[in-house]
């Protein structure tokens, strides 16, 4: 069985029952005038992610691995939004709301997309979903089981909130999460550091984190 050198010990897991979960890489949370940015942040500081996953993508679709692609967002008639997240942060343009990418937040507005750097390939299966986390009213636990997946290797934004609710859910659920320490990007240093110290705490508590070079040297090899 493959084995990744990780935090808090060895991750081991078999390529065959492993997937890919790239989170919420959508240009609302990475580009300027974008959720992301209406909220307050500065989005540059996500945009250390972009690169690592990319390259891990490559490695894992050569390894014939599963990818999945994940995606915040509501209905254009935003019946899936609920009063409260919508009220949330009182923002003058919000979720719904007219923006630089289209509207805020809504599929199949520019915004909402992923990002060109990360754009899913015909057959990875891209998930909607309406909350922080992936499971959440989603069809996502469902195409795992159907797939016998039982281990998840984590990327995506930002870290302490869409990946920390989607870890704590799918660990929940009985599946197994490495986290990559730089496939994951937070808009704040300081939560970056604390939530990926969360997840490997306590004997792995949500799970194991492991930098992506130590997940590429082990297919790399396991490729051979
Ligand atoms: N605001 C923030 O940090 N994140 C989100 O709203 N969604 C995700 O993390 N995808």
């Amino acid at each position: 069985m493959p084995t990744i050198s990780a935090e808090p010990y060895e991750f081991q897991f078999d390529p065959a029952t492993t997937a890919l979960i790239i989170i919420d890489m959508q240009r609302d949370f990475l580009e300027p005038g974008g959720f992301g940015e209406l909220l307050g942040n500065d989005v540059s500081q996500l945009r250390s992610a972009i690169a690592p996953i990319q390259t891990v993508l490559a490695a894992v679709r050569a390894a014939h691995m599963l990818v999945i692609h994940t995606r915040e967002g509501h209905r254009p008639d935003l019946s899936d939004l609920p009063d409260a997240k919508k009220a949330r942060g009182h923002l003058s343009c919000g979720i719904g709301d007219a923006g630089p990418l289209g509207r805020v937040l809504i599929r199949g507005e520019y915004g909402h997309d992923i990002i060109d750097e990360l754009q899913p390939l015909p057959g990875e299966p891209v998930i909607d979903k309406p909350g922080k986390g992936s499971f959440h009213a989603t069809d996502l636990h469902s195409i795992l089981a159907n797939r016998g997946i039982k281990s998840l290797i984590v990327t995506g934004v930002t870290t302490e909130v869409c990946v920390h609710t989607t870890v704590r859910e799918a660990n929940d659920r009985g599946y197994e999460c490495l986290v990559l320490s730089d496939g994951v990007a937070s808009y704040f240093p300081e939560f970056q550091a604390v939530g990926l110290k969360m997840i490997a705490a306590q004997g792995g508590i949500f799970g194991w984190v492991a930098p992506s070079a130590n997940l590429l040297t082990v297919l790399q090899h396991s490729l051979v």
